[in-house]
């Protein structure tokens, strides 16, 4: 079982500010990691574009992996036989793995849910198939993640109290099913329960009181970043984080840009997976310490500058503005590399800017800082 270990917990306000940030550390069987964490997100077994010695140079520290596409290609059988996940993919460091839970609202077309599990068809070749909350665990034990996620149920934006009500329901039943199975099966590597309830905060505060109750390693809050306001994301996180335990790691599920990073740190989340830095960087959109930039933009053509003069990326080290727009321009592959390398160490920097900005005790500083270095 994971060990958390808190090092540091702030509790300063600042104005109208207040900091509820904490600095720890994740010991799982594949090394130890630092909180708050970012996890670069690799769907199919790999971060789209960059090999794993190119995540280390990134700082990564643990990535990312997904049930539901894994599963359906190249299938379980073929990942037992090659020794599992990590060996698979020869990424020796933490893993998790996502249950499903996301893709039956967002890929897997015709999904259907009973207190069984998830029926769905495949987004591939419209094959059927059936998740049941211990199918989900089950999978991910022969994928041999470090932390395994609980099959739920994520529901878009809007929605309204019934049908939030029923998801709620169902990811409690289902949370406690993949428990009971994981204990039968000797509680190997760690499994999180995942809190669901929309945009309702008593619907939040209910399935946070129903998923506490099971002695879960870790919580993730889902259901954010699904299409509401921002604003509403912010208030469901700030509602939510203070109901779970407070020496157990707390990850937010699918979220979001640097400012929603910041902003969630501060709230005392430890935990954070998003495709932006990778997909983004694939169409061309690029992280920095003054705000995004689109690199196919005519006023780079002849700049001879890197991404950001404050990175210390292998691409902003070696490479122009102008090269990379030509790059991009042109459709050459090694344009998805070098943007990728580039965004996802700024992502894993600005994690690590905030780990120092925790253990300082300044982390409230640091937020002014980093707003004010930002072009409007
Ligand atoms: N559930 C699961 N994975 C997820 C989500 C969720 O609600 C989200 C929501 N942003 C991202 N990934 N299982
Ligand atoms: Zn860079």
């Amino acid at each position: 079982m994971l060990k958390f270990k808190i090092l540091k917990q702030s509790n300063k306000s600042n104005g109208s500010d207040h900091c509820r940030a904490r600095l720890g550390t994740i010991a799982t069987d594949h090394g130890v990691i630092d909180t708050p964490i970012f996890m670069p997100v690799g769907t199919l077994g790999s971060v789209k574009a960059v090999s794993v010695e190119e995540l280390d140079n990134c700082k990564a520290q643990i990535i990312l992996g997904n049930t539901y596409h894994l599963y359906l290609r190249p299938g379980c059988d073929v990942i037992e036989h090659m020794d599992g996940l990590h060996e698979f993919i020869r990424w020796n460091k933490p893993m998790l793995t996502d249950s499903g839970g996301f893709q039956f609202f967002s890929l897997a077309k015709l999904a259907k849910f009973s207190d069984e599990g998830v029926a769905f068809q495949s987004h591939i070749d419209g094959s059927r198939h059936m998740f049941s909350p211990e199918k989900a665990v089950e999978i991910q034990m022969i994928l041999g993640s470090d932390i395994m996620m609980s099959l739920d149920w994520c529901i878009g934006y809007p929605a309204d109290e019934k049908q939030t009500m029923e998801a709620l329901n169902k990811t409690t039943l289902w949370a406690k099913r993949g428990f009971d199975f994981w204990q039968e099966k000797g509680a190997v590597n760690n499994l999180f329960g995942i809190v669901q309830g929309g945009m309702y905060k008593h619907l939040r505060t209910l399935s946070a009181e129903q998923l506490t109750q099971i002695d879960f390693p870790g919580f993730a809050i889902g259901g954010l970043s699904v299409g509401e306001p921002k604003e509403f994301m912010y208030e469901m996180a700030c509602h939510t984080l203070p109901l779970l335990p407070a020496n157990k790691p707390r990850y937010i599920m699918g979220v979001g840009t640097p400012e929603d990073l910041v902003e969630l740190v501060g709230m005392g989340c430890d935990m954070f997976d998003c495709v932006m830095p990778s997909r983004n960087a694939r169409n061309g959109q690029l992280f920095t310490s003054k705000g995004t930039i689109n690199i196919p933009n005519a006023k780079f053509r002849f700049d001879k500058g890197p991404i950001d003069t404050d990175c210390n990326c292998y691409t902003c080290q070696n490479y122009s503005r102008s090269y990379l727009r030509h790059l991009y321009k042109s459709r050459e592959l090694l344009a998805y590399r070098l943007n990728t390398i580039h965004n996802i160490y700024y992502y894993l920097d600005l994690m690590e800017k905030m780990r120092d900005a925790i253990k300082q005790d300044r982390f409230l500083e640091f937020k002014r800082e980093f707003y004010s270095k930002r072009q409007k």
